[in-house]
């Protein structure tokens, strides 16, 4: 028994994605039928097609300790396997950051980064890299035992000295909820692992779902990763509290630090779990949801949101009732508000993302293949005019006539000369832009950042060269800013000459904005202020190693940006100026045949009437592919519309 919304809801998605994937490779195959495809072009929508096939969906859950993340997840996601896939019990479980997902290229296996690459200043994603740092557990999953099994690694520890667990960042000698892990004999209990990558064959996993269960989050031992990359980018993050411990002062810490001050409270959701622990059988069903709704109320004030963003549940006993189809038990449970509301964050979100990407992607490449179209359209018509015009006149007309399409044809190969001009300046001008964005610039800006770090041991020092690493970052993106409005500017002005000296008619391209990547940096940056806001002067080695760690994930995040940054500045680039050149060359070649065509019924090499007769012929081909590229073009901008909220509508 899985919750019925979920699953439609994914469904519902997942055949949005396959329709808007097949009526793009349509419209591919449309185009490379009719001749009107360029490898530029083509590109681009293989690349939107298998953006389309990959897509995947990022869920997070993050809570302090033992408040049945773990357990949710098994109750939400996982129940049709009749068995509890996660470990979850009392105290701390899960002891590392876990990914639960499916690649059908590998065999169901978890890996896991050892604990020991945290001595490292590199990445969990640059670790992912190199597949011989992980430890692979295989699994064998037609057996529960051997899956169970598998599983109880992510909840490894080991004992190791204090020096050691301060060299992993594990241990804060001053800070009393260190003390918590220390053994009597003086060692200390770490994770064995950093990071655990489940790849496990499961419907919801299969179709592209990623499930982060974390680790209770505490101040020492968190992963930068999480703070930068994977929360940030989750399309939907769960954070769970427990009734029994109510709100702690450390779930609020966790709140704070790692879900509300992002600012960002779309897909932001709060479970209420462990509400089981309140059925008690001397009480009215009146007086228990009384109760719960008392203490939903009291977390919504405590956390400052809505009683509404809260969902009462208990994941222990949602889990049992699937298992069992217990179907009064699930309700009481009340699993299924939280999984209708989880699926409509989790999957309008994604939705949205990837329908606007798809949009803007889409939106020039048809506009501009129905310009072409009907430039050609027009470019016939005008010809015929022209032809059925000499009807009855004497061969001086004729010449006439092929004198003034000479002239034209001269104005527009000087028009070309210009074009040419333009197309040089437009490489100059690409080059100074990525002079400003380039990858190389940057981790030249990483690298005297690191430098600046290394050279400070105080908490000033390392902050100066923060924020002046953020600042010169931010200097060259408004640079290239400027330059990208002189290009704009540029591009405009021979639109507008182009139109008005030889009537080509083109789609204006929408002007790049720099925006969403400053925004995307200022984020980080208050990330890491926050992180770092520390009254300490001088830092010890082990706050040391902390500091420097994050940098370096952040860093890495930055050089994501930058990457995202440059191709879709490459994209844009491509976008203004490719259909010029198309436009161009297709006058070109009409203004040829215009000439040809007046020059051989000026020799009486053809008569008019078999011109017109071939022009006639030309124009009911034209007409029927703008027509039936009308039709491709309105039937890909109707498969845009989502329609995950009207499932019914995709039945149909
Ligand atoms: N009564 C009750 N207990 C629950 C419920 N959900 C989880 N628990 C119990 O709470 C304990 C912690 O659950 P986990 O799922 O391990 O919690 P977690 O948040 O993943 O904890 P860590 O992995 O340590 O961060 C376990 O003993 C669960 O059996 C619930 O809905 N009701
Ligand atoms: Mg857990």
């Amino acid at each position: 028994m899985t919750t019925a919304s979920l699953v439609n809801d994914f469904e519902a998605y997942n055949q949005w994605r396959q329709e808007l994937s097949r009526r793009i490779a349509e419209y591919r195959v449309w185009l490379g039928k009719e001749d009107l495809n360029d490898s530029q072009r083509d590109l681009r929508l293989q690349q939107l097609i298998d953006r389309l096939a990959e897509d995947k969906l990022h869920v997070a859950f993050v809570a302090e300790f033992s408040r049945g993340k773990s357990e949710l997840i098994n109750a939400i996601f996982l129940s049709d396997l009749k068995q509890r896939l996660l470990p979850s019990t009392a105290g701390r479980t899960t002891m590392c950051p876990t990914e639960l997902l499916y690649d059908p290229a590998r065999p169901p296996m978890i890996e896991l980064l050892p604990i020991e690459t945290r001595s490292s200043n590199a990445t969990i994603s640059e670790y992912k890299g190199y597949p011989d740092e992980w430890t692979v557990v295989p699994m064998n999953t037609a057996s529960a035992e051997s899956v169970a099994q598998a599983m109880q690694e992510v909840c490894r520890v080991k004992s190791v000295s204090v020096d050691e667990a301060t060299r992993y960042g594990l241990y804060i000698p001053d800070d009393p909820q260190a003390n918590l892990s220390q053994n009597s004999d003086g060692t200390i209990s770490i994770p064995a692992w950093r990071h655990a990558i489940i790849n496990f064959p499961h419907p919801f996993l299969e179709k592209g779902l990623v499930v982060y269960d974390t680790p209770g989050l505490n101040a020492i031992g968190v992963e930068p990763e999480l703070t930068f990359n994977l929360l940030p980018n989750a399309h939907a993050v769960l954070f769970v509290l427990a009734a029994d411990t109510g709100v702690t002062k450390s779930d609020i810490e966790v709140w704070r630090s790692h879900i509300y001050a992002r600012g960002k409270n779309r897909g932001r959701l709060v479970a209420l779990n462990k509400i089981d622990g309140l059925w008690d059988d001397l009480k009215s069903e009146a007086q228990i949801n009384a109760e719960i709704a008392s203490q939903v109320k009291s977390c919504a004030e405590l956390l400052g949101i809505e009683e509404n963003q809260i969902f009462p549940v208990s994941a222990q006993k949602g889990l049992l009732a699937k298992i069992n189809g217990d179907q009064a038990l699930l309700e009481r449970s009340r699993l299924a508000a939280l999984e209708a509301a989880l699926s409509d964050e989790l999957i309008s979100a994604k939705q949205s993302i990837v329908r606007d990407q798809t949009e803007a992607e889409l939106g020039d490449l048809l506009d501009n293949s129905i310009a072409l179209v009907e430039a050609r359209q027009r470019g016939i018509d005008e010809q015929l005019n022209e032809l059925k015009g000499l009807q009855g006149k004497n061969q001086d007309v004729v010449g006439h006539i092929m004198a003034k399409i000479t002239t034209d044809k001269e104005s527009f190969e000087r028009g070309l000369q210009q074009f040419q001009a333009l197309r040089s300046v437009y490489s100059q001008q690409s080059i100074k832009l990525f002079s400003q964005i380039g990858m190389d610039i940057l981790r030249d800006e990483v690298r005297s950042a690191r430098e600046s770090m290394v050279k400070s041991r105080f908490t000033k020092g390392i902050r100066d060269a923060m924020s002046n690493f953020f600042k010169s970052v931010d200097l060259h993106m408004e640079k290239a800013n400027e330059q990208i409005e002189e290009i704009n500017k540029m591009m405009d002005a021979m639109y507008r000459k182009l139109n008005l000296e030889h009537g080509i008619n083109l789609i204006s391209i929408p002007p790049f904005s720099m925006l969403r990547y400053r925004k995307e940096m200022q984020r980080l940056e208050e990330a890491y202020d926050q992180q770092f806001n520390t009254i300490y002067t001088f830092l010890t080695t082990e706050q040391y190693t902390l500091t420097t760690r994050f940098f370096e994930t952040l860093a890495s995040r930055v050089v994501q940006v930058f990457e995202i940054l440059n191709k879709d500045v490459e994209n844009w680039l491509k976008a203004v100026m490719s259909p010029m050149e198309g436009q161009v060359r297709e006058h070109q070649m009409q203004l040829r045949r215009r000439l040809e065509s007046v020059k051989r019924i000026h020799k009486a090499a053809d008569t008019l009437e078999d011109r017109i007769g071939e022009l006639d012929q030309m124009l009911i081909e034209v007409t029927r592919q703008h027509a039936e590229l009308n039709a491709l073009s309105e039937g890909i901008r109707q498969a845009l519309v989502p329609s995950t909220s009207k499932p019914e509508r995709l039945a149909a």
